[in-house]
């Protein structure tokens, strides 16, 4: 199995709820080696405790807000892997206050955190990952609906999320000619940490699961299942794209 093992690392575990979770317990059960990464030192006892249930896998601290934690970690991924085949980013944050008002009242300081964080990280993760994909590989990131169409109280984060969908087309232009695709999931609402300080995230569940075709919220396994695809040689003919995993909300106009 070993020469054959595909390595991949995942950024944004925070507990179990995490959707970087599930996609984690997905890869490993398709016989991926996993490093995974967690934010700081307030995630890594719980970070950790997860990652102990996954055999082979190992936890590094990684802020993608720091060019220099960045460049350290792949220098540790490049000594202890070598070659890298896989990376999901499952990262996003706004500071609170932004994702309460209205969008129109966004501060320049949220703006920016939120562009950072969500957005450039993908980016700068791509071009420190790139130079260890020599056999190509899948770069997966998570969006969201707010995205395209408006989600009140969603705000910088719907528009930050528009610039990782476009970011994800021009890393997919950039880095096809290596034979690395990179592709985006818009998963529909689910509870997790991110989600769960939103008011009314129970009523948008609930009208989700109302208007959706599949009559259900999605399930993490399921974000977890099709990046595992994604990250397969089944998704070897997509790159650049935004694939919906969110029981069918998107494609209803009423
Ligand atoms: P989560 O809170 O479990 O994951 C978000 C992660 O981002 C956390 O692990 C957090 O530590 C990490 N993070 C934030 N700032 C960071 C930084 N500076 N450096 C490193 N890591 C940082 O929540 P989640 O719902 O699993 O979110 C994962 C991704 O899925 C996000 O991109 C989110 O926008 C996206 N998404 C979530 C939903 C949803 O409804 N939960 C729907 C669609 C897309
Ligand atoms: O992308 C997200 C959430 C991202 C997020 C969440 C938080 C909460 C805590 C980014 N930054 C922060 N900052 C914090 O301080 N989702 C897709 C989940 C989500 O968030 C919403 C939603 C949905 C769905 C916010 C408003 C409306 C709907």
């Amino acid at each position: 199995m070993t020469e054959t093992q595909k390595t991949g690392v995942i950024f944004g575990l925070a507990n179990k709820r995490s959707i970087a979770w599930a996609i984690a317990q997905k890869l490993h059960q398709a016989g991926w080696r996993l490093a995974i990464t967690y934010q700081n030192d307030r995630m890594e006892q719980e970070a950790r405790d997860l990652i102990t249930d996954l055999p082979g896998a190992a936890g590094f601290m990684c802020d993608v807000s720091s060019d220099d934690q960045i460049a350290r970690l792949f220098d540790e991924l490049k000594t202890r892997y070598g070659l890298l085949n896989g990376i999901v980013h499952s990262v996003a944050f706004a500071p609170a206050e932004e994702l309460k008002g209205e969008f129109v009242n966004t501060t320049r300081e949220g703006f920016r955190i939120a562009h950072d964080i969500s957005v450039y990280s993908l980016v700068a993760v791509a071009r420190a990952a790139a130079p260890l994909m020599t056999a190509g590989g899948g770069i997966v990131t998570l969006t969201y609906y707010g995205a395209e169409k408006v989600v009140p109280k969603y705000n910088v984060m719907g528009v930050a999320k528009a610039a990782l969908e476009a970011s994800v087309r021009y890393l997919a232009n950039d880095l096809g000619p290596k034979n690395i695709r990179v592709n985006a999931i818009s998963a529909g609402p689910i509870k997790t940490l991110a989600a769960r300080g939103i008011s009314g995230l129970g009523d948008m569940l609930k009208a989700h699961a109302e208007r959706a075709p599949l009559k259900r919220n999605v399930d993490p396994g399921e974000v977890g299942g099709t990046a595992a695809f994604l990250l397969s040689e089944a998704g070897s003919g997509i790159t650049g794209e935004t694939i919906y995993v969110d029981c069918g909300y998107n494609i209803m106009g009423f």
